[in-house]
């Protein structure tokens, strides 16, 4: 099913001559080795030229004297060989590759080889990548290894199988058939995520339930961790700090008890004895209700320190989240995470990893950087992001979220002079790092094509292809996701592309434009909901976000206001503290500006405000104009499906227009200015609207 096979459905290619060529070169393989890593580089290779070139006899165990392309590591090459890429070797490290064309022996041959066999699983999917996007192997002469340590998925996955904020069906474990039971799924994910290099992942929620860390979840997971390990795949688990409590006996988890620390001890212990090379804890704690070191007068260093002197002995790690704003802090939410962590650089033991969302709210459409990102110099400090689109349209919008992530990434902080990019902050360029890491919370379910709408397929491809390489370009990315999962044809790709890239800008303008977030309806976050002022925390409601009155709209985040702007270093303190060097795409998160203010183009801020919300519906007009002449490249069942999705997404940019607006108009008092369609419904028909069984929600959340 092509849906499924992801952007590893290994497309026939049709052009004779190319196929003919890549045959000359891929026919004889001396591929070396016989690790279960290298049986299933062996068995995609095999599949991969099996599918793209037609080719089924294809030669595994060739004279590597006369092969046509050798595959093995460093020490299986030939010396002659192994002198000639020495350098190269010497850079790519324990993960990186080198696919080369040699002449040897007046021979042409293609040498792929890395240091250890993982590595030659990520070259093997990169040269079939290659030959997939069919670009020309004659001189390749690709030196490549990762930028970053961690490369991981965060599954939001709960025991009974429904997922925190998923949209894509159940949590694709099925731990009831587990351990016996192994869903050819989990191998068909190992390999997808190896094939972009992604290497660890936790399995279960945030929120997390103490029951996974008891024998009988734990050998589940072991049967998982078994499964991912040829894939170069570790295993993380979210433990819950009151576990000591909850499966333990214990009266206490106070991490500073004797009692606690055995506990975890032995808990780490048990756990390595099952799965040797398991990665360690997520822990989300003293955050949104979660239990923590603060419950008992300590601080996130005793609580992370402790969990990590117990993985220590395994060499295993404790990513510890810093997504946290208190009920009982009045300051502005933006600022929390900054103020409570920044004054512990230095403090954490090196196992620990502290994991900060990519903006200082919650996955918006669009946030400026979090501030966090650099002003930790002596912190393992690594970035989430969330792939799942829990503020940007479920999986029933299109949006390519590379270009999101490749926002923040080219970010500049600051922090050590202009330069100083939120990717050179978390893989190590920036300050020396014990380690690195980018992790993305996964948008996978049981769905048929795993991730709801075909097109987030691309978000988990892209998420991997930047957690290797933070500098690729969203571009290139869209180039390659759309070449491996539908088309070659430039007719097809090129329009695609566009369509892919503007995505991403047409979903800010429809929902959050000039600097708006979080603005939507209570619980499920999809639709709507500027008008919802009484939740139970004043930081859950819209309106403490907008602020919108007669006077303006916007959050006052200068010094005048909530001062967040001292958070980030200068010249962008110096620069966002005022509306006129803000750039406009970060206005209203920084300022509160009066209706008549005017823009850039000369519009006034209420005018401009609208014009964006057009704007929004105008692009996802275009989205399906675009997708209505892409027929002849895709089948009819995947045309269809898109289309179905993108007219949804053109009711519902209409619906956030109309919806905002209406609300908004009734501060500013203005007509909608020429250019924006008029409302077909009223207010009051907008706040009437709710969806008590939307998907992915956790009960009683805002
Ligand atoms: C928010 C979600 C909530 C998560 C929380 C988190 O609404 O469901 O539990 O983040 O990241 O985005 O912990």
């Amino acid at each position: 099913v092509a849906d499924y096979d992801l952007w590893l459905s290994y497309q026939k290619i049709s052009d004779t001559e190319l196929v003919n060529k890549y045959r000359a070169q891929t026919n004889d393989i001396a591929f070396m080795g016989n690790s279960e890593t290298i049986i299933v580089a062996k068995e995609e290779l095999r599949l991969g030229l099996g599918n793209m070139l037609g080719n089924s006899s294809v030669i595994m165990n060739a004279d590597p004297n006369s092969a046509d392309l050798i595959v093995g590591t460093k020490d299986q090459l030939h010396t002659t060989i192994q002198n000639r890429l020495a350098k190269d070797l010497e850079q790519v490290g324990e993960e990186g590759f080198v696919i080369k064309a040699l002449v040897q022996k007046g021979k042409n041959a293609l040498v792929l080889t890395a240091n250890t066999d993982i590595a030659i699983l990520y070259g093997v999917f990169r040269l079939l990548e290659l030959m997939g996007q069919h670009q020309s192997l004659d001189k390749i002469n690709l030196v490549d290894a990762p930028k970053i340590d961690l490369r991981m998925l965060n599954h939001w996955d709960n025991l009974d199988r429904t997922v925190e904020r998923g949209y894509a069906g159940a949590s694709i474990w099925n731990w009831q058939k587990l351990p016996e039971y192994i869903d050819q799924r989990y191998i068909d994910y190992a390999r997808a995520n190896a094939s972009i290099g992604i290497n660890a992942v936790s399995l279960t929620n945030v929120n997390a339930n103490a029951l996974i860390l008891t024998p009988m979840y734990l050998e589940k997971v072991q049967a998982l961790a078994n499964v991912f390990r040829p894939y170069g795949i570790k295993v993380y688990l979210t433990a819950r700090f009151s576990a000591p409590i909850e499966i333990g006996g214990l009266d206490t988890a106070d991490p500073l008890d004797q009692n606690v620390q055995q506990w975890w001890d032995k808990k780490a212990a048990e756990i390595y004895g099952l799965i040797p090379d398991f990665g360690g804890f997520l822990v989300k704690a003293n955050s949104e209700g979660q239990p923590g070191p603060q419950n008992y007068d300590r601080n996130h260093v005793d609580g992370a320190n402790m969990m990590a002197k117990a993985l220590q002995p395994h060499d295993g790690n404790v990513i510890w989240r810093a997504f946290v704003y208190s009920e009982h802090d009045a300051d502005d939410r933006a600022k929390q995470a900054y103020s409570e962590f920044v004054p512990y650089d230095g403090q954490f033991m090196d196992n620990v990893l502290v994991q900060t969302k990519n903006g200082a709210i919650d996955f918006q459409p669009r946030e400026p950087f979090h501030p966090m990102f650099g002003a930790m110099p002596k912190t393992s400090q690594i970035i989430e992001f969330q792939i799942t689109q829990e503020y940007l349209g479920f999986s029933t919008h299109l949006v390519f979220l590379p270009k999101l992530f490749e926002e923040v990434l080219d970010s500049d902080t600051y922090r050590k002079g202009k330069g100083s990019t939120v990717a050179k902050a978390i893989d190590g360029s920036l300050y020396d790092k014990k380690m690195t890491g980018m992790v993305g919370v996964a948008n996978i379910g049981s769905d048929l094509n795993w991730t709801g709408h075909p097109f987030a397929q691309a978000n988990w491809y892209g998420f991997g292809r930047l957690a290797w390489n933070p500098y690729l370009d969203a571009e290139t990315i869209a180039d390659e996701w759309l070449r491996l999962t539908y088309s070659n044809e430039n007719a097809f790709v090129n329009p695609m592309k566009e369509l892919l890239i503007d995505s991403r800008e047409a979903v800010v303008n429809y929902m959050n434009p000039l600097g708006l977030h979080h603005i939507f309806d209570t619980g499920h976050h999809y639709g709507p909901g500027p008008w919802v002022s009484e939740l139970g925390r004043p930081e859950w409601n819209p309106t403490y976000y907008h602020n919108a009155d007669v006077n303006g709209i916007g959050f006052d985040r200068t010094t005048k206001g909530s001062n967040a702007v001292a958070q980030y270093a200068e010249p962008l303190r110096l620069l966002w503290n005022d509306p006129k060097t803000t750039p406009e795409k970060y206005l209203l998160w920084f300022h509160h500006l009066p209706w008549d203010y005017v823009l850039e183009d000369g519009n006034t801020l209420w005018d401009g405000i609208a014009l964006k919300y057009q704007e929004g519906v105008n692009q996802v007009a275009e989205m399906i104009s675009t997708w209505k002449k892409m027929k002849p490249y895709v089948s009819e069942e995947q045309h269809r499906e898109v289309k179905m999705l993108l007219n949804i997404q053109l009711k519902e940019a209409k619906w956030w227009r109309d919806a905002c607006l209406l609300y908004f108009q009734t501060f500013s008092n203005k007509d909608l200015p020429k250019g924006v369609e008029k409302p077909t419904q009223s207010l009051d028909y907008f706040k009437s609207l709710k969806f008590p069984f939307a998907p992915g929600i956790r009960p009683q959340w805002d």
